[in-house]
């Protein structure tokens, strides 16, 4: 059966979803340090479950003959800044905690997510490709690279079934996202519908890679069902749908609700933003595993406001 850690999260939420509807609801397992939604609880069977704390991370693993884990459970960019120490000790220990139980043949496969985040102020910023310059100038992008070369080695040396994605900004609307640089995207939405303003803590011509989250999803399956020669890349695959700024994403929003009203104050957000590529170049995903995106900017925000008005 399936763990999904840190399953209350942004992304966690909708993979569990995802993972009942097609495995079966008593198939997947959903964990977190603390409870989620209303959806999510009445799924499936729930654990409470601290990512770092190997022993009761072992329990469960043997309690419910777990063979694949998702490990979702990360500080995100913007919260990482203020707690450097406790980010790099979440995202870090989760990691060796389950990478240490596949290397005891204790589970089969493993997911963890990546990000743009690896990348850094000198990365080439347009079409940023697979292997490139990587110099992460904040705390998360630190703990993702570091955590990009420890999945890597242990697939090598220890022949670790563990696969990855470098997810762009995610936008859903059946989720909030919590503690990121990119949550503006869709934080405006909810905005636009209940306030027809909202003050933007990025500049307007900050151009970031962003993803709706059915393609994010969609993307996960299909790499973790990929046979596992087809994996080439053991360190994170980069991953792309569509790249705006916040002026584009408003002028499309002002195509639904002609009177929504954009305004702009940078905060310490920019500073991280800047720091990251503003597209990316996803052809080994294309190539290995046959990803193609569905959704641009316009489907994304008619998917957003017809989900968030009803
Ligand atoms: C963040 N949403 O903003 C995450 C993601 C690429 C951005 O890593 O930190």
């Amino acid at each position: 059966s399936i763990l999904i850690i840190g399953a209350c999260g942004q992304i966690g939420t909708e993979l569990t979803l995802a993972l009942r509807n097609t495995y079966g609801n008593e198939s997947v397992i959903a964990s977190d340090i603390r409870e989620g939604n209303e959806n999510l609880m009445n799924s499936g069977p729930f654990e409470i479950l601290d990512a770092t704390d190997y022993d009761a991370l072992e329990e469960v693993i043997a309690y419910y003959s777990i063979n694949e884990v998702y490990l979702m459970a990360a500080m995100l960019s913007a919260t990482a800044e203020k707690f450097p120490m406790r980010a790099w000790n979440l995202n870090m220990n989760s990691l060796f905690n389950v990478l240490n139980l596949a290397k005891e043949k204790k589970i089969d496969k493993i997911f963890w997510p990546s990000s743009i985040a690896v990348f850094g102020p000198n990365t080439p910023k347009e079409d940023t490709s697979q292997s490139t310059i990587m110099e992460p100038s904040t705390v998360y992008g630190i703990s993702k690279q570091s955590g990009e070369r420890w999945c890597d080695y242990y697939f090598h040396k220890y022949g670790v079934d563990v696969r990855s994605i470098r997810y762009p900004g995610l936008i859903s609307w059946k989720t909030m996202p919590g503690g990121g640089t990119t949550d503006y995207a869709v934080e405006i939405y909810h905005k636009a519908l209940s306030e027809g303003t909202y003050t933007c803590f990025l500049k307007e011509d900050t151009e970031l890679p962003m993803m709706f989250m059915e393609d994010a999803i969609k993307a996960t399956l299909q790499l973790m069902d990929a046979e596992p020669e087809n994996v080439k890349v053991r360190c994170s695959y980069n991953l792309s749908a569509m790249s705006f700024t916040p002026a584009q994403m408003a002028n499309c929003i002002q195509k639904h609700i002609p009177d929504f009203k954009i305004s702009y104050e940078p905060d310490f957000r920019q500073a991280i933003a800047d720091s990251w590529p503003g597209s990316i170049d996803d052809q080994e995903a294309r190539r290995d595993w046959g990803w193609k995106a569905e959704f641009d900017l316009e489907k994304t925000t008619k998917e957003m406001l017809e989900n968030l008005a009803s």
